[in-house]
């Protein structure tokens, strides 16, 4: 059996995505997401001039050896966008050897752990009053899990509130729009929405939050302690990562559970945080992390230490890897919970899928392979339109983390 042939196809059916399609002598096709937000077309030339000529021939039953001869051979390793054209050819090579089994892809993995898959939602408001409404929308739907981010007074467009969309959409313009960001304003304000949140609602359903890179390791600890009595589910991404040490000093201040992971490439960004128990919850996905062949491994070393998935899933990321996601959180023992910001009708139309929400949960489905496929014809009718994400900046324009 070979690759006879592979080809990128990016669409923008209110978003940009890139999405690899693997077909084989016998007639069976594989396809993979590549989707790096706001960096797109980077990894459509990695896959177009440096992956796809080494696939041509090669026997695509052979996943671990491709994987191992894309991250050894290229001998650059690692990065965001080396390891999303690797990811996008693992998800072809699963989803065809899925097919090729007649299986959806979690019975390759191991089989069911459970029935359905815990998600939690996007709740977001300009105030706590408006973030408070929107979190009784999701729990009207349905959601046992939502996150909560609300605007802050005195910041800019303050990160992860919707504008009156039901998710948000950051990879809004042409260029990357400007938006603010003030720590002491946003300590004083958010333990309020959580106080507001419980008061309101009780304490029977799981509520998270994300402070996107925001806070420094003091000032997250800080966060997590103030957050405490309001039981959050995770606080994510309180501090940047890159230092995993840093995870130290919040850890010793709050037992607030800490979730990180969203920007991981490999195992070894989060290696010294699981192996030092510093983290409860790890965010590394399908698409950012090279797949299912190395999440796999990354889910393992977690399990180790009770550390639990979490795996990221916003619109950025295509219904290919969501559905693949779904395979992965229905086998993974150490399961925690899934983000699902759901994408727009014209994405699902576009990528036809057959998982379903139900009841707070998700459910992948039987069709062989991992159920996610791309319509060729109507991804063609939405061309690629540049759109970066946001940056942030302090008051005195002092650049920020976004
Ligand atoms: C999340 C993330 C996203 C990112 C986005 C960037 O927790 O869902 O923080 O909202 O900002 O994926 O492309
Ligand atoms: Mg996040």
């Amino acid at each position: 059996m070979k690759i006879e042939r592979a080809r990128v196809i990016v669409t923008c059916p209110g978003r940009n995505f890139v999405t690899l399609k693997i077909e084989t002598d016998q007639g069976v096709y594989g396809i993979g997401d590549a989707t790096l937000n706001g960096r797109e077309l980077a990894v459509v030339s990695y896959l177009e001039e440096h992956v796809i000529p080494c696939l041509i021939g090669s026997d695509p039953r052979r996943i671990e050896d491709i994987w191992q001869f894309l991250y050894r051979g290229a001998y650059w390793r690692r990065g965001p966008v080396t390891m999303r054209a690797i990811a996008a050819v693992d998800v072809a090579l699963w989803d065809i050897k899925a097919k090729m089994a007649g299986m959806p892809l979690y019975q390759l993995l191991g089989g069911r752990s459970r029935d359905g898959v815990m998600v939690y939602g996007h709740a977001s408001g300009e105030d706590i009053e408006a973030t408070v409404d929107a979190v009784g929308h999701y729990i009207d739907m349905g959601y046992k899990a939502i996150r909560a981010q609300t605007g802050v007074p005195g910041v800019k467009d303050a990160y992860g509130v919707g504008r009156g969309k039901l998710y948000y959409e950051p990879a809004d313009a042409a260029l990357p729009s400007v938006t603010g960001w003030d720590t002491s304003k946003a300590l004083n304000y958010v333990p309020k929405l959580f106080a507001k949140l419980r008061d309101t609602y009780g304490f029977d359903h799981h509520l998270l939050h994300d402070g996107h890179h925001r806070y420094t390791p003091i000032e997250a600890a800080t966060l997590g302690k103030r957050l405490e009595p309001f039981q959050l589910f995770w606080l994510e991404d309180c501090t940047p990562a890159e230092n995993q040490e840093a995870f130290r000093l919040v850890r010793q201040h709050t037992t607030t559970p800490l979730a990180v992971g969203e920007i991981f490439n490999t195992i070894w960004d989060a290696k010294d945080l699981i192996e030092n128990q510093l983290i409860d919850y790890i965010r590394a996905t399908i698409v950012g992390a090279g797949g299912v062949t190395h999440l796999r491994r990354i889910a393992d070393l977690a399990s180790l230490y009770q550390v639990r998935t979490g795996c990221h899933g916003a619109t950025d990321l295509s219904p290919v890897t969501m559905g693949t996601a779904l395979h992965f959180d229905t086998w993974v023992p150490n399961f925690g919970v899934q983000e699902y910001m759901r994408h727009s009708e014209e994405t699902d139309a576009v990528f036809p899928h057959d998982y379903h929400f139900a009841d707070g949960l998700l459910y992948c489905g039987e069709t062989p392979g991992h159920g996610v496929d791309i319509d060729e014809d109507l991804a063609a009718k939405y061309p690629y339109k540049r759109a970066y994400l946001p940056v942030a900046r302090l008051e005195d324009g002092t650049m920020w983390n976004w």
